[in-house]
């Protein structure tokens, strides 16, 4: 009985140990793709663009991301420039750290608390750049 007792409280303490740890990242994703309770700005994730090269939010929203494809994506700070990925974060840019993407999912970023602009991209895909202009 003991030992069992002991074996539910390991489990709880492991079990809020992972729960600490997605609530201090800067994204969460469902597994999903069900954009009905979406509030706030999205963006769409075709299958190797985003379906649109800049989007304007509010200071302090934050921004969904749809992917609409079976394909894989990474978000990270940063752009594609000439070909070349440059990973680089803005002063005020929200940490978005290779985010895993996976096909058919929603998730979110930020939320982005500065006024700017700020680029993120994706370094699987060539090209695959969004600039997000926080206002
Ligand atoms: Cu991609």
């Amino acid at each position: 009985m003991l030992k069992k007792l002991l074996f539910v409280s390991i489990l709880f303490s492991g079990l809020s140990l992972v729960l600490v740890a997605c609530g201090s990242s800067t994204a969460s994703t469902s597994s999903t793709a069900n954009t009905a309770n979406i509030s706030g700005p999205q963006i769409h994730m075709g299958k190797n663009t985003f379906t649109q090269a800049s989007i304007a939010i509010k200071k302090g929203e934050s921004l969904t991301v749809v992917s609409d494809t079976s394909n894989q994506h990474v978000i990270a700070n940063g752009t594609w420039e000439n070909d070349t990925a440059k990973p680089a974060r803005e002063p005020g840019a929200p940490a978005v750290k290779d985010i895993k993407v996976e096909g058919n999912t929603i998730t979110k970023l930020g939320p982005f608390t500065t006024a700017g602009t700020f680029k993120l991209y994706c370094p699987l895909h060539h090209n695959m750049n969004l600039t997000v202009i926080v206002q």
